[in-house]
């Protein structure tokens, strides 16, 4: 059932903006001369779980806007609590000696709701800034401590850290660095991921789980662990294609860390707030990190804001050692967008949201997910809380995929948007990562169009 009541499509108007769109606006992550020829969809408003484009087709939002939108749109207290705060204390900035309540009430709240060695954050305007601060905060942890040498820091390919320079050279997406070339920050290191489906090879899952950790450690010994700073990954890979570790890989890397000494960074940009049924990724999988970043669904991407979350031990080096530490931005800790975050997570709390996934929609979307692995073109259906992801395959058996140029995860895109779903491709792996609040009839009703658009698209590339 929709929430979204039908406009009056202006087909003329649509075009209009489209003309205008490729004549002056410049996209993220786009070719724009293939987008010219495509033509853009003008997305003009929402409500609930629904999204609504300006032909006035209704589509259930699978993907949460960019896996940020936790409360759903139209949720007017957010809305309330930026009118409020801009109208109190629009800006105001937190250098030289200064600060405002909604940034102290947040950071008071995030280590309420936060695991118990986190007590400070640093604010930021989004998650690529928040890697940044990660960056520099890493190298002052060391340096202060005359271990100056420590500048290794350990990520994985195919991650995704955001798309500054110093964040997409963190990252692992080789389209990235070849078009950043000599200007990447040197002294990341890249281990492979724990993509099971991919990598797996004829190792159980635990197996492959526990050899993928370990590359860490061997990362180390190369490099001599006397220069090694940190290691930073998701918890659960997001952007790379909802890529969950088998369990036992989270406990493997945490060990090495612990054994090596060095600092363990967990990106929750995508997994915190809710996204894994725990106020954060790394609660869930028992991963005890030092810093933490965050974006996205700390104010369900009304507003922009992320951060760092700072642990008690890299807090004490930081600040108890004196000094300043040169970095901040203009809008570290916004006004409107603190006052939007703390009613954000006011909501989350009261209405037990983060539970609910937990206990209740995440078990049941796993359950319903699961069952596309039925699909003759599905290979493997995966999901934790409320994100998951299946693999298009030509061969179910031998997981072997379809050739380059079908493009089939293109394919089943295209035919999920015309079947009123947003779940996107990530090559031939389909992703979701749906707002939070969806209860069990939107949940079945995205099964249902995956499972349709599923269809058509074998129909289409002469699958299955
Ligand atoms: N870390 C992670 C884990 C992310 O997913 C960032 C950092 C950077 O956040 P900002 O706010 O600077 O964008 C992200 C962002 C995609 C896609 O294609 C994913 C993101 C951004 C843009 C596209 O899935 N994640």
């Amino acid at each position: 059932m929709s929430v979204v009541q039908a406009g009056s499509p202006d087909k003329n108007l649509t075009r209009d903006w489209q003309d205008r769109d490729h004549q002056h606006y410049l996209h993220p992550f786009t070719d724009h001369k293939d987008l010219g020829k495509k033509g853009t969809r003008i997305i003009t408003d929402a409500d609930g779980v629904y999204i609504r484009d300006s032909e006035g087709n209704e589509i259930l939002d699978g993907m949460a806007g960019l896996w940020c939108v936790n409360l759903g749109y139209g949720r007017q207290e957010l809305v309330d609590a930026a009118t409020r705060q801009m109208q109190q204390l629009p800006y105001y900035n937190s250098f030289f000696q200064t600060a405002h309540p909604p940034a102290i009430e947040l950071s008071t709240v995030l280590g309420e709701i936060s695991p118990a060695n986190f007590n400070h954050v640093f604010f930021t305007g989004s998650g690529s800034e928040a890697n940044d601060t990660v960056l520099k905060l890493v190298r002052r942890y060391w340096d202060l401590q005359d271990e100056g040498q420590r500048t290794v820091i350990i990520s994985r390919k195919n991650a995704y850290h955001g798309s500054t320079i110093a964040a997409g050279s963190l990252g692992g997406m080789g389209e990235m660095h070849k078009q950043t070339g000599a200007y990447l920050v040197p002294g990341i290191e890249h281990i492979e991921q724990p993509y099971y489906f991919e990598l797996g090879g004829d190792l159980s899952e635990q197996e492959f789980g526990l050899q993928q950790a370990q590359l860490l450690e061997q990362r180390i010994l190369q490099v001599g662990a006397e220069n090694v700073a940190a290691f930073i990954g998701e918890p659960v890979q997001g952007a790379g294609g909802v890529i969950i570790p088998p369990d036992s890989y989270w406990p493997e890397i945490q060990r090495i860390c612990k054994h090596y000494g060095i600092l363990l960074i967990a990106d929750e940009v995508i997994t915190g707030f809710g996204r894994l049924g725990e106020w954060f990724g790394s609660t869930r999988l028992g991963i005890e990190a030092d810093l933490m970043s965050f974006a996205k669904g700390v104010t369900s991407g009304y507003l922009p804001l992320g951060g760092v979350m700072v642990s008690d031990r890299v807090t004490a080096v930081v600040t108890d050692k004196g000094g300043e530490f040169a970095h901040g931005y203009t809008y570290s800790g916004h006004p409107a967008c603190c006052a939007v975050a703390l009613e954000n997570i006011r909501i989350l709390r009261d209405e037990g949201i983060i539970e609910r996934v937990r206990d209740d929609t995440g078990p049941y979307f796993n359950q319903r997910w699961a069952g596309l692995a039925e699909h003759p073109l599905v290979g493997e259906a995966r999901s934790i809380g409320l994100v998951g992801a299946i693999e298009i395959v030509a061969d179910k058996t031998s997981r072997e995929r379809f050739p380059k140029d079908t493009g089939a995860g293109s394919v089943c895109r295209d035919f999920c948007f015309a079947n009123g779903l947003v779940m996107r491709p990530v090559g031939d792996t389909m992703i979701v990562s749906p707002p939070l609040v969806m209860e069990h009839s939107h949940i079945d009703e995205l099964v249902e169009k995956a499972w349709r658009s599923l269809d058509l698209t074998a129909k289409a590339i002469g699958g299955a």
